[in-house]
């Protein structure tokens, strides 16, 4: 057996910690051949919480997994990791306004960022879902200089994977017919679910489905808003569907992408798409399969998708102006 793989969790506790871990303990993320020790951080009020699901952890008994940390100091929680999923963060309260998530998260990414910087594995990768996850990623990656900028990525993979379903299902065909789903820009009520360069079958979706006003607007629509309605129906947000997309992204990055594929990830603009260079915004992205990855390029971009893709862009300029004091 070769040497574990260091897994740190931030929000263990949470709902996404409790759906995602029993599922890298079983070697979803790392393959079955590969041991884990999970390195779980919490706040000191969700220690004994965390408590309960390392205990419920131990009792699956699980062979790939070695170790088990739980703690609330990051440089212990990210001691050699390997890979950092950045879940936890402050829930939007009641009345709160976007820009005040944002700065009350804000703080925490620095502090973690720099904790990475110290104590992770020096290879290590990072990924963000604790929200708002474009601009936390900016800010955890401005706070760890010394770990190279595209080993930061956030999530849009769920918003990926909610556009694919949903494409499927009005198609009338399997999940697996719908290729290169996309999303651009924020994760947030702006992202820009791209139906354009979707196929279906091989043939392009628009046509599949036939129904621009359908795409443009009630599909557009239900995938910005899908999360909202998880809420109303279930009175808590996306879980198992959050932490299997998490499952994904980890997994999108690692392995190759099969050519002519991509996959939604939010990373560093290049200026690609005229996104601004330098925030963290959702793109079609391939992976090599050794570590690297890169933005694909050439992908053409009617009015509409335009008009949608500065919306987006103009949001996240705007949070990263909110946070800029943070930025170093
Ligand atoms: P929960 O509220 O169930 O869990 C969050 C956990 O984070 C709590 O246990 C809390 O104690 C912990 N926490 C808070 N501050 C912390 C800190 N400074 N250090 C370590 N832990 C801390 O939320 P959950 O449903 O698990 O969602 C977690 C985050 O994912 C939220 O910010 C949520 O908005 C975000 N999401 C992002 C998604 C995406 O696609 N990017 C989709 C799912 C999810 O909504």
């Amino acid at each position: 057996m070769s040497k574990p793989k260091r897994v740190a969790i931030t929000g263990a506790a949470g709902q996404i910690g409790y759906s995602i871990l029993p599922r890298i303990a079983a070697g979803e993320i790392f393959g079955p051949d590969q041991p884990v020790v999970l390195q779980c951080l919490e706040i000191p009020p969700a220690m004994n919480a965390l408590k309960g699901v390392a205990m419920e952890l131990e009792d699956c008994a699980f062979p790939l997994l070695e170790g088990i940390v739980c703690s609330d100091d990051p440089h212990v929680a990210f001691g050699d990791a390997d890979l950092v999923l950045m879940v936890g963060a402050k829930p939007r309260g009641k009345g709160m306004e976007r820009g005040d998530l944002i700065r009350e998260n804000g703080p925490i990414f620095v502090g973690q960022g720099q904790a990475i910087q110290k104590s992770a594995s020096k290879d290590v990768r990072v990924v963000v879902v604790g929200n708002p996850c474009n601009t936390n990623c900016l800010i955890a990656m401005h706070s760890a200089p010394d770990v190279p900028d595209e080993r930061f990525s956030a999530m849009t993979r769920l918003d990926q994977n909610r556009a694919q379903a949903q494409l499927a299902s009005k198609a009338g065909v399997a999940t697996t017919a719908v290729k290169n789903t996309l999303i651009w820009g924020n994760h947030s009520a702006t992202q820009v679910p791209d139906f354009v360069h979707t196929t279906i079958d091989g043939k392009s979706a628009r046509d599949v489905i036939g129904d621009d006003a359908w795409l443009k607007g009630e599909f557009i629509g239900s995938v910005q808003k899908r999360g909202a309605e998880i809420i109303a129906a279930r009175g808590l947000s996306s879980a198992a569907s959050a932490a299997n997309a998490l499952i994904d992204h980890v997994r999108d990055l690692r392995q190759a992408t099969p050519r002519g594929e991509w996959r939604s990830a939010c990373v560093k603009s290049d200026g690609s798409y005229g996104v601004d260079e330098g925030l963290i915004s959702s793109f079609p992205v391939q992976a090599d399969g050794k570590g690297g990855w890169s933005i694909v390029q050439g992908l053409e971009l009617d009015g509409f998708l335009k008009e949608k893709l500065t919306a987006t862009v103009a949001e996240l300029a705007e949070e990263k102006r909110i946070v800029a004091d943070l930025l170093g």
